[in-house]
């Protein structure tokens, strides 16, 4: 869709700088795509940095995002002691910024996230109903990620809440092979761990890796809470027997298009808040496989409240 009229300056053309920690996955992989197309509408030349994982690299990459004047930058998760100087730095410089995933507390800096701590402690409380309210729990968990460490805020609240829980391993891995790497974690801790009931896994690269594991060891009654939500992910948790139940998730590339607009808004000089929270939803197992949702646009069509066209944007900004 056309935009009414773009303002002059994006009609010139801006660049935006997209300095990533993470890129590698379902997730990243579809943010990107929701990014590029709402930059694409804008007129926007959008400069991607990937430091997989390497946060030495996020600040080489960020130090040099800055050196080049963008018209703004967008800094796609990274580790607090990491990143803020840096943003920092970048505001000093009067370059607008975006953080999504990031745990920033300048002011000046526009703070993205998908209300986290809310989804922790929903899918906490859908795990305890899912098994009754009581039993043996396993917990993927890596600090240091915001969208992690906020998650797992939610969860603290629910177990304070319900004493029948205990949690019996918290493991998991982020790298560039997260599913993996958190596989062959979860072997260990599914062998030492004969009764449990469920496993917390809300990132979507450590649900897969759990279930694969579980797959293996022949322990698919073990339920499995995850995150996000990607057409591999529906596969995975449709597959017959699949001990994948539910997950919390956005539409990825809605939250990379968020992340765009809220960007040209900064730059463009108009009103936006500080903080803009991206709501989720819990998507069952039983929910997918009652409306026959098998892809991302399936389920986009079946939930279109999963674009949230209405959050960061303007008259003159093309809704996509
Ligand atoms: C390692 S952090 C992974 C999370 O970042 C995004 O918030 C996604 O939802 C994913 O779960």
């Amino acid at each position: 869709q056309e935009a009414a009229q773009l303002p002059e300056k994006f009609s010139a053309g801006v660049k935006i700088a997209l300095v990533r920690q993470l890129a590698s996955g379902d997730y990243f992989q579809q943010w990107l795509l929701g990014a590029q197309e709402q930059a694409k509408a804008l007129n926007v030349d959008l400069r991607i940095s990937d430091a997989r994982n390497n946060n030495d690299q996020q600040a080489t990459d960020l130090q040099r995002a800055i050196d080049q004047k963008p018209d703004a930058i967008i800094v796609d998760h990274g580790l607090a002691a990491t990143v803020n100087p840096l943003i920092d730095k970048a505001v000093e410089a009067g370059i607008p910024v975006v953080a999504f995933d990031v745990e920033t507390e300048n002011p000046e800096v526009v703070s993205i996230q998908q209300s986290d701590e809310d989804a922790g402690k929903r899918l906490g409380e859908e795990l305890v109903k899912g098994i009754g309210g009581s039993g043996d729990v396993a917990y993927t968990y890596v600090a240091g990620f915001a969208p992690l460490d906020r998650r797992n805020r939610g969860w603290e609240e629910v177990k304070k809440a319900n004493s029948g829980i205990k949690q019996v391993a918290k493991f998991g891995k982020v790298s560039d092979s997260t599913a993996n790497d958190t596989q062959e974690q979860a072997n260990a801790v599914i062998t030492a761990n004969p009764d449990l009931k469920a496993v917390l896994a809300p990132y979507d690269e450590f649900a897969k890796g759990v279930v694969n594991a579980l797959e293996q060891a022949n322990k698919t009654d073990v339920k499995v809470y995850g995150g996000d939500i990607s057409t591999p992910d529906i596969g995975v948790m449709t597959k017959e027997g699949s001990p994948w139940v539910a997950t919390i998730a956005t539409d990825p590339a809605n939250v990379g298009r968020v992340a765009v607009r809220a960007a040209a808004l900064k730059l463009n000089g108009d009103a936006i808040d500080r903080e803009v929270l991206i709501p989720q939803t819990i998507i069952t197992q039983d929910f997918l496989k009652e409306n026959s949702i098998k892809t991302l646009e399936d389920l986009r069509a079946k939930l279109p409240d999963l674009n949230t066209q209405d959050t960061a944007t303007a008259d003159w900004i093309p809704k996509s």
